[in-house]
C-alpha cells in the first residue's frame, strides 16, 4: 500500500511516481514479454496530424490488449499485487480493468505526444479513471519522458483542439512547460484521466519503452462508448462490482 503522503500528493498533482513496485526478475520478464509483443504488432500510435509539424520524426508505436500475446503481462500487470495495490490507496477498494497497452517511443527522432487528457478518448460519469505507466527502460527528458501539468486534474474537461487527434490547443499546453517525470526502469507512475500530460521527442538513440494500465471504479459509466471493449475490460484486479 502506498503512503498517507503519497497519497495526499497524488491527490494535489494529479499524478504520483512510485519505485520498488517490481522486482529485477519481474523487469526481466517484462522485458522479454515487451520484445516478444512488439514483432509485427505495432502500429502508428502518433496523436492526428501532430508529425507534420516534425515532418522528420519517426512514430510512437504501440498496441493494446497485451494479455491476449503473452502470459506473462496477466501477472505482472493484472494479477500484480503491488501494482493494485497502488490502484486500491488511490481509488478505493474496488478496481476494475479498462485496457492495457505498450509504447515503443524510437530512437533519435522518436516522436512525442501533445498534451492531452485521457479522458477526451474514454470519458465516464464519474471521473474515476486512472492509467499506471510502468517503464521498463529508464525514460529521461532527452529520451522523452512523461510530463504532465501539475494539479490539472482538477480543471474539469477541457475541449480538444484537434479532433482527430484530441490533444489540447499546443499554445496554452506547451510541452516545455510541464513538468518532466524522469524514470527509472520499474518505477511506475499513476496519474489520473483527467491530468493534462504527453511528452516530447525521443532525442537519443535509446528506445523508451513503457506499458500502461488503465483502470476504473466498476460503477462508473463510459458516456459516449468511446474505447469499449478491450480484451477483459470489466475484469475485477481488486474488490467486488
Ligand atoms: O508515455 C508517454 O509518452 C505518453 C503516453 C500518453 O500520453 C498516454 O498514454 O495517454
Amino acid at each position: 500500500m502506498l503512503t498517507g503522503q503519497q497519497v495526499q500528493n497524488f491527490h494535489e498533482d494529479g499524478f504520483l511516481k512510485v519505485t520498488g513496485l517490481y522486482t529485477e526478475a519481474e523487469m526481466e520478464d517484462m522485458e522479454d514479454a515487451f520484445e516478444s509483443c512488439v514483432n509485427g504488432r505495432l502500429r502508428d500510435f502518433t496523436h492526428g496530424e501532430w508529425k507534420k509539424d516534425n515532418p522528420k520524426s519517426k512514430s510512437v508505436e504501440g498496441c493494446h490488449d497485451l494479455q491476449t500475446y503473452d502470459f506473462r503481462w496477466t501477472k505482472l500487470l493484472l494479477f500484480h499485487q503491488p501494482l493494485t495495490d497502488g490502484f486500491v490507496s488511490l481509488m478505493g477498494e474496488n478496481v476494475q480493468l479498462h485496457h492495457t497497452k505498450l509504447f515503443r517511443k524510437g530512437t533519435e527522432q522518436g516522436i512525442g505526444f501533445p498534451m492531452h487528457q485521457d479522458a477526451a478518448w474514454m470519458r465516464h460519469e464519474k471521473d474515476s479513471l486512472l492509467a499506471a505507466t510502468i517503464h521498463i527502460s529508464d525514460a529521461t527528458e532527452e529520451m522523452g519522458c512523461l510530463k504532465m501539468y501539475r494539479g490539472s486534474h482538477k480543471t474539469g474537461h477541457l475541449p480538444v483542439f484537434s479532433e482527430k487527434g484530441r490533444y489540447l490547443d499546443p499554445e496554452k499546453y506547451p510541452i516545455s512547460q510541464a513538468t518532466a517525470i524522469s524514470a527509472k526502469r520499474g518505477d511506475v507512475v499513476y496519474f489520473h484521466y483527467l491530468t493534462i500530460h504527453g511528452s516530447d521527442i525521443n532525442t537519443t538513440n535509446k528506445v523508451r519503452k513503457s506499458v500502461l494500465v488503465q483502470v476504473r471504479d466498476p460503477s462508473d459509466n463510459n458516456i459516449d462508448g468511446q474505447h469499449n471493449g478491450s480484451h477483459g475490460q470489466g475484469m475485477m484486479l481488486a474488490g467486488i462490482a
